[in-house]
C-alpha cells in the first residue's frame, strides 16, 4: 500500500479539503497522510471562516509526517497564506517530493477565498516549478496564465501557458465552461483532450477529488493521459453516488 500526502485545509463536513482527499486515497487504496494549513468553519450551504495555521504548526507537522514515513507523492489545495506556501516549498524541497500535484484552488463552490494574493503569487512563481502537475479549473488557469478562457482553443493556449510556469504536467478543467467538460492536458510536446457527458446539479468537492485520483494514478504507474482518463471517471462516479445529506451542495460518495 503506498502512502500518500495531502496539505490543505480542513472541512469539517468533509465534502471537500483534507477530509475529502484522505477519503479517496483510502478508497483507492492508498494510505493517506495529512499536513493541515487552515482550519475552515463550512458546511454544505455556507462558509462561515477560516483561521490560518502558524508557521511553526505546519512545519512541526511536515516534520512529523516525513521524518517517519516517506510517502510516494503529495498534493496541495488550499494553502490560504504566505507563511502556508512559503512552509510548503520549505518542506518539499527538504524532504525531497517528487510526484507534487498542485491544486490551486482560489475559491470555495460556496464563493469564499481559499488563498491571498501574496500567497498565490508565490505559489505561481516558487511552488508550481517543484511540482510534476498542476490541475487547475477555468477560474484558477485564468489567474495564473492570464488567458481569457471562452473557446477550446483557449483551454489549449492556457495548458501550454501553465506547462511554462514550471510544471510537467498541465492540466485545465473546462467543466465549468462546456457542456462537454472538455479536460486539457499539455506535456510540453503534446496536447490532450478527454470529454466526458456533464452532469447536472450543484457538487462540493469534485476538484480536490480530482487532484488526489490524479496523484494517485501518477503514482501508480498511470501514463499521463491515462491518469486524466481514470481520475476524470473515478470522479465522475462520485459525483453519479453523490447524496444531499446536507441543505446544500450534494457530497461525492466513493
Ligand atoms: O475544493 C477546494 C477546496 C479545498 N480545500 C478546502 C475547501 C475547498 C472548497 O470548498 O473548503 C478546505
Amino acid at each position: 500500500m503506498i502512502p500518500l500526502l495531502t496539505i490543505g485545509g480542513s472541512d469539517p463536513v468533509a465534502g471537500a479539503g483534507v477530509q475529502m482527499d484522505l477519503k479517496v486515497f483510502s478508497s483507492l487504496g492508498a494510505y493517506g497522510l495529512s499536513v493541515v494549513t487552515a482550519v475552515t468553519a463550512q458546511n454544505t450551504q455556507r462558509y462561515l471562516t477560516t483561521y490560518s495555521l502558524p508557521y511553526e504548526i505546519i512545519e512541526a507537522q511536515f516534520e512529523a509526517v516525513l521524518s517517519d514515513i516517506k510517502p510516494q507523492g503529495a498534493k496541495t489545495g488550499m494553502l490560504y497564506s504566505k507563511d502556508a506556501v512559503e512552509c510548503v516549498i520549505k518542506n518539499i524541497k527538504k524532504f525531497n517530493i517528487q510526484n507534487l500535484v498542485i491544486d490551486p484552488v482560489i475559491l470555495s463552490s460556496t464563493g469564499a477565498k481559499l488563498i491571498d494574493e501574496k500567497a498565490f503569487e508565490i505559489l505561481k512563481n516558487e511552488l508550481i516549478p517543484l511540482s510534476k502537475a498542476v490541475t487547475a479549473n477555468i477560474l484558477e488557469a485564468e489567474a495564473l496564465t492570464g488567458v481569457k478562457i471562452s473557446s477550446i482553443e483557449d483551454l489549449f493556449e492556457s495548458a501550454r501557458k501553465l506547462y511554462f510556469l514550471g510544471t510537467k504536467l498541465a492540466v485545465v478543467k473546462g467543466g465549468h465552461f462546456n457542456e462537454n467538460v472538455p479536460d486539457v492536458l499539455y506535456d510540453g510536446d503534446n496536447f490532450y483532450k478527454f470529454e466526458s457527458e456533464k452532469i447536472r446539479g450543484e457538487f462540493h468537492g469534485t476538484g480536490c477529488a480530482f487532484s488526489s485520483a490524479f496523484l494517485f494514478f501518477l503514482c501508480n504507474g498511470f501514463s499521463p493521459e491515462n491518469a486524466l482518463k481514470a481520475s476524470k471517471e473515478f470522479v465522475k462516479r462520485a459525483i453519479i453516488n453523490s447524496l444531499k445529506l446536507g441543505k446544500g451542495l450534494s457530497l461525492l460518495i466513493f
